[in-house]
């Protein structure tokens, strides 16, 4: 008999405490990293503060999940017959287990989700109450919330769960949720946008396929979403929806709660948000162009009047990267396959040839380079989703796959409650002013 993905799972779990373990107990004491007066005011940026083995970001090469680039992700899962892309539930085993799985070992995770995947009446009743001019991310947010009443782990904790077992119901939750997710966002996008008419999920499908059904898009948009849910599955623990997700459950809160908040902080413009910014920025473009092509020098004209009016360019730059983005390049690679004649996907483009120099001339972003969000809003449009508020949610489904991952982890290893310390700003003033000039003691 094959194991499932959740004995696999412990079998991990067996294996890697004693190493967290160990570090904890003889090393703990450790220097690894310092912290600027910069840092503590500027978002922590680059303080190695956090931990997790799911992905790692390397500012020049991109994301790697568990050691792998996302190139030889999508080469090594298994691919749905006549398919390009990989399976999304192999993506989850792969983050949970830090192994490919197998034909059957997928088939399993996909015959989980699928048993799991009936959202229970009362959330649609909470996505109907919504007034419809409500954003999608905010109706979103708030279906994935109302099912916090759904928490095994809630139910176990409350009965005396030992602390080495929170990771048996959190993984239960987990599944439970993100098996949801893609029936949830396809019935918030048929009420805002198709007056309600609503496609039933067909179990027989894997979530990529199965979301392309719901949202009843032909081929290859099943690919499209296989790719779309995997490229934005993880970016290692710093960004603001990985940190939120973490930092939330790590009081304990179930995933329910974790997620849901972890939603909320991909909303953001700097953040998940980008997506929906850049195609509402080539709207603008595009109606001030009359629909025409511009040219190089119209097109760098309209990217400088944006930083000029005190605007940033949706799309580029990056907290951490100093390179184009892998997962930018992955899609203008499905891009100029499937759809390298469609007019938005030219404007993107050309923004890709103008943009980074007129960055790095404005002389502020420390990356110029494209991010993801600068090409998946291109790819929807082309395929019929053209309703940009949307978007983060596609981003979101991917993203809770990553988070529910490292919350399992998280759990499964004991990491304590977050707490980092805080300083007034005459505290930091007296500290410089020691460090600068140590006589004035
Ligand atoms: N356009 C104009 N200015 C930009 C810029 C851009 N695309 N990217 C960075 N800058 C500016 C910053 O606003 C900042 O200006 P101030 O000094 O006036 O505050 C300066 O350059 C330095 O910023 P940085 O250190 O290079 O970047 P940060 O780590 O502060 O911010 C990010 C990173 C992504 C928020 C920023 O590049 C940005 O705003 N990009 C546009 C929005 C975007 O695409 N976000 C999506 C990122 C990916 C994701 O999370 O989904």
């Amino acid at each position: 008999m094959k194991k499932t993905l959740k004995q696999s799972l412990y079998k991990e779990i067996l294996k890697h405490r004693p190493r967290t373990q160990k570090l904890l107990k003889e090393y703990g004491d450790v220097v690894i990293d310092k912290v600027t007066v910069s840092q503590v005011i500027g978002g922590m940026r680059g303080l190695k503060s956090l931990i997790t083995d799911i992905s790692y970001l390397d500012p020049e090469e991109g994301i790697r999940y568990r050691g792998y680039t996302l190139n030889e992700v999508i080469e090594n899962l298994p691919k749905p017959k006549d398919s390009e892309m990989p399976y999304v539930e192999g993506l989850f085993y792969l983050l949970l287990t830090g192994r490919f799985p197998n034909e059957q070992e997928v088939g399993q995770v996909i015959d989980e989700f699928s048993k799991r995947r009936i959202v229970p009446r009362y959330v649609y009743e909470v996505i109907d109450s919504f007034p419809s001019n409500s954003h999608p991310m905010a109706i979103f947010s708030t279906a994935i919330l109302s099912m916090n009443r759904e928490s095994l782990f809630n139910r176990q904790y409350r009965a005396g769960l030992s602390k080495m077992d929170y990771w048996e119901p959190t993984y239960e939750d987990a599944l439970n949720l993100l098996a949801k997710l893609p029936e949830i966002a396809a019935y918030i996008y048929n009420k805002l946008y198709r007056k309600g008419d609503r496609i039933h999920s067909n179990p027989n499908l894997d979530m990529g396929g199965n979301f392309a059904h719901m949202m009843n898009i032909g081929k290859p948009y099943d690919d499209v979403s296989r790719l779309h849910f995997i490229i934005h599955s993880d970016h290692e623990s710093g960004n603001v929806s990985a940190h939120t997700g973490h930092l939330v459950a790590s009081s304990l809160s179930d995933i329910y709660l974790s997620i849901s908040a972890m939603i909320n902080g991909l909303a953001g413009p700097l953040h998940g948000l980008a997506n929906q910014e850049v195609l509402r920025w080539l709207q603008e473009v595009m109606n001030k162009m009359d629909n025409k092509m511009p040219s190089r020098d119209e097109m760098s004209q309209f990217v400088w009047d944006t930083l000029n009016s005190g605007q940033v360019i949706p799309g580029f730059g990056h907290a951490v990267l100093r390179k184009t983005d892998p997962r930018y390049m992955l899609q203008r690679e499905f891009s100029l396959k499937h759809l390298p004649e469609d007019p938005i996907f030219k404007y993107a483009d050309m923004l890709f040839k103008v943009v980074p120099d007129i960055l790095m001339k404005h002389g502020k972003a420390k990356n110029p380079w494209p991010n993801v969000d600068a090409q998946s809003g291109v790819i929807q449009w082309h395929y019929g989703v053209t309703e940009y508020d949307f978007y983060t949610v596609l981003f979101g489904i991917g993203r809770a796959i990553g988070i529910c991952a490292n919350v399992i982890w998280d759990r499964a290893l004991a990491y304590p409650l977050e707490r980092p310390k805080s300083v007034t700003t005459s505290m930091l003033e007296e500290m410089v002013k020691l460090a600068v000039n140590p006589e004035t003691v």
